[in-house]
């Protein structure tokens, strides 16, 4: 459970002072940093951050001369020690600064993996669990001069955890996105957000927190043009507001971004905001009102090239430059909330978004607790990005075995998802049967909550004979959009041989090829992302001198080199209005 935390959005729209660079790190494995070897509180905690006072003094750990991670940085990549790690890790950052009258302190942590608690001057303040969302913690109070800064990140893997014990992907631990000091004035927008409904009206809202926060009015001038709203006792407000007649619209292609500028009291924040509509009508995706076929990739966070967790504007770039190369309008960003450049980025491109939750494989349905931390984390997807033209599509799961208690916490997970927004449409990547009988219909009763249908299918890799597979054909109960979240096939960049050689990129093309054909037969076909971008790190794939702990679905190597299946996407691409 979160404690000590705030959910502050619009943070990379603020002035920050980064607490990036070389953290002083202590591996943990037996938690001795936290807990005394009888158990409870270990009183001399790495949390004090202590020095010897004399020379006679005992203080059996010392940061300043301890090893250093950078951050943002996952440890699996940067020291090869740790590479198998899923433990504690202590980090400690000492900082100067001060109380300014009248303003407020937030140290914000872009995402550490997976439960982080965050200690100022051996003080405990806060604990976060979900290893891919953003979080705040005030300090405002405690400020003054010199400061010890340590945060206890623990990978480990839980059952009952959001994700739970097991990935297709590396659990890289650490503090993977960037860290920084964020000052406001004292009454403040924690949150403040717009977007485009369907009907074409704008809406939004947020909350503002302070001893003003109160009855007051929040002024909010979009394109030129001045809207405002009261806030109620506690801070909250909507916004509800018909779009400036002559406002252009963002589309696929057409990134129209408005200088947005919000103000309550002395705070004030701008944003840049596309607006378009989105909504789903019979087997359609429409946006603005027309439809669109989403000619989409999966994306991981493996940063391209430099190999790790990816993190900023820079991995974000490399990512969007190829999937833009490959003729996408559309990107899968899979399995977890990604970094929030990623939706800027989209935002700045044109690109449509799916955006994801790690609810994955093997999740413990029937405790309340893993309900509660999937919450916490739906909050943190969708509270962060609602003012994001790219995004479109909410995605709440991925393969998730149908059964009453699964149906009923996904249930809770998309009502509070449409609670937050109900402009975006709602989607589940959901799984289906490994079968080579030709006639596919879905019938998982999750079809019945979502908006769109995504199907992960593997035919012609790890199921059905290539040959076979531009015959078959997908229906579902539900006369929704259906999007193939996934398809794809493995193939070791270089490797070269005859198409049914398992592993060769020509291999790897026969799939694509086949698939690509079997569209036809999908006639409620509304896009695809086939599975993946990049090739990823992940410990299920050990196959010795073709994975080497990579899953090599890749259209692009883990060097960056593309494969020839890139091109075979990119021609069907183009082929598609
Ligand atoms: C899937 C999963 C994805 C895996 C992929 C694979 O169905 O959703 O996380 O990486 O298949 O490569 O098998």
């Amino acid at each position: 459970m979160n404690t000590g935390t705030v959910l502050l959005t619009n943070v990379l729209r603020r002035e920050r002072r980064s607490l990036d660079g070389a953290w002083r790190t202590i591996v943990d494995p037996y938690e001795t940093g936290y807990t005394w070897i009888l158990g409870g509180r270990n009183p001399h905690g790495y949390f004090r951050d202590a020095t010897p006072k004399s020379p006679s003094d005992r203080v059996e750990y010392d940061f300043d001369s301890s090893p250093t991670l950078e951050v943002p940085g996952d440890w699996t990549t940067q020291d090869d020690a740790l590479r198998y790690y899923e433990g504690s890790v202590w980090y400690r950052r000492r900082f100067a600064a001060d109380e300014r009258p009248d303003h407020r302190t937030f140290l914000h942590i872009g995402a550490a993996n997976h439960r982080c608690r965050v200690f100022l001057d051996g003080e405990e303040l806060a604990t976060h669990e979900g290893g891919f969302s953003p979080f705040a913690v005030e300090l405002t109070g405690r400020l003054g001069g010199e400061h010890s800064l340590v945060c206890q990140v623990d990978n480990s893997r839980r059952s009952d955890a959001v994700p739970a014990t097991r990935t297709d992907w590396w659990n890289d631990g650490g503090i993977t996105r960037s860290v920084s000091l964020i000052e406001v004035p004292e009454t403040f927008l924690v949150d403040a957000w717009i977007t485009m409904a369907p009907d074409g009206s704008l809406v939004g809202g947020g909350r503002v927190d302070g001893p003003g926060a109160s009855n007051t009015m929040v002024a909010l001038d979009v394109a030129r043009t001045a809207i405002t709203a009261d806030t109620g006792a506690d801070g909250t407000f909507a916004i509800a507001a018909d779009a400036p007649p002559d406002l252009e619209r963002w589309a696929p292609g057409r990134p129209v971004l408005h200088d947005v500028r919000w103000s309550v009291g002395e705070d004030e924040v701008h944003d840049e905001v596309g607006f378009r509509t989105v909504r789903a009508d019979g087997n359609q995706i429409l946006v603005n009102d027309e439809p669109v076929f989403l000619k989409g990739i999966s994306i991981h966070a493996e940063a391209p090239i430099r190999g790790g967790r990816a993190h900023g504007p820079h991995d974000a770039k490399q990512h969007l430059d190829w999937a833009e190369e490959l003729g996408a309008n559309f990107v899968r960003l899979a399995h977890y909330q990604h970094d929030e450049h990623m939706l800027l980025e989209a935002d700045r491109r044109g690109l449509l978004a799916w955006c994801e939750l790690p609810v994955y494989w093997g999740i413990d349905f029937g405790n309340d607790d893993t309900l509660g931390a999937a919450l916490d984390q739906v909050d943190e997807l969708v509270v962060r990005d609602r003012s994001r033209a790219s995004a479109i599509l909410w995605s709440i799961a991925n393969e998730t075995v149908p059964g009453e208690e699964r149906t009923n916490f996904l249930s809770h997970l998309i009502d509070r998802a449409r609670d937050h927004d109900p402009t975006r449409l709602v989607t589940a990547a959901l799984f289906t049967n490994f079968t080579t009988e030709p006639e596919h219909h879905v019938e998982d009763p999750l079809g019945e909550l979502v908006d769109v249908i995504g199907i992960n299918q593997y035919l012609g890799w790890y199921y059905a004979e290539i040959a076979d597979v531009a015959d078959h054909r997908w229906t579902t109960a539900f006369g929704k959009p259906v999007v193939f979240s996934e398809l794809g096939a493995g193939a070791k960049q270089g490797l070269h041989g005859p198409a049914d050689h398992r592993w060769t990129e020509e291999f790897q093309v026969a799939v694509y090829e086949a698939q690509l054909a079997m569209l036809a037969n999908v006639p409620d076909l509304a896009g695809l992302s086939p599975w993946i971008l990049a090739d990823f790190r992940t410990p299920l794939r050990v196959l010795s001198g073709v994975q080497d702990g990579w899953n090599r679905k890749g259209l692009v190597s883990d060097r960056g080199i593309k494969k020839a299946a890139f091109a075979t996407l990119r021609r069907y691409y183009e082929s598609r209005a």
